[in-house]
């Protein structure tokens, strides 16, 4: 299977790393759905990134959603997902504050980086900001109270978004999220970003390259 998008990304990251860590092969091209939109659209008419190509042709979208594909084809000895179901509703809870950080830090890169200066929205940006903050100091909380593991063997889907969302936040917008504030993650994170399987899907423009 072909995952499409660039790992500048976080949804993308999120997939190229798990995809690994849920032992599925796969290969990775980095076009993305801006500077090569038509590139894109040729693969995915919708041009959204992930999009995973199955080894039939069919096409899937959405982070999530792959994901939910990638564990049914890896098989239950491998999910990344709790089978006891309150420790599946606490990782969810983390998951989607992981992914709403994400969004709402894509909400306002785009907001800067494709709306002109002059039709920028202060209001907006600032609700934004503060659903951003929310999400990463309930993250923070947790943590705090609850620690994620943190090695090839044992890191979960939960600690896989909650540090690619970190990442990405502090790559993109660090002036926004101060990491002094958020002691737990920012520890969390660098100790992920040193397994191999981060590390073979850097944050940017490259191309994931298998390493095991
Ligand atoms: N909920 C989606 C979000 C994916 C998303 O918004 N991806 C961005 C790139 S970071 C994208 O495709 N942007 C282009 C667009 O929405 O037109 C997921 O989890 O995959």
């Amino acid at each position: 299977m072909l995952l499409i998008g660039m790992l500048d990304s976080p949804y993308v990251r999120r997939v190229a790393i798990s995809l690994q860590l849920l032992g599925l092969n796969f290969e990775h091209r980095s076009i993305s759905v801006f500077s090569t939109f038509s590139q894109f659209q040729q693969i995915n008419p919708v041009v959204k990134a992930p999009t995973l190509v199955c080894d039939d042709g069919e096409i899937l979208m959405d982070s999530s959603l792959i994901l939910e594909y990638a564990e049914a084809l890896a098989g239950p000895g491998k999910s990344l997902l709790p089978t006891n179901v309150s420790e599946l509703q606490h990782s969810l809870c983390a998951i989607g504050l992981a992914l709403a950080a994400c969004e709402k830090s894509v909400q306002i890169i785009y907001e800067r980086n494709l709306r002109p200066a002059e039709k920028q929205h202060e209001p907006w940006v600032e609700r934004v900001r503060g659903q951003l903050l929310a999400a990463f100091g309930a993250l923070e909380k947790g943590l705090q109270r609850r620690p994620l593991a943190c090695n090839s063997t044992r890191i979960d889907q939960t600690g896989i978004s909650v540090a690619v969302a970190w990442h990405f936040t502090q790559q993109m917008l660090p002036e926004i999220v101060p990491a002094l504030n958020y002691p737990a993650l920012r520890e969390f994170s660098g100790n992920a970003e040193t397994l191999p399987e981060f590390v073979a899907a850097p944050h940017g423009s490259g191309t994931y390259r298998r390493t095991q």
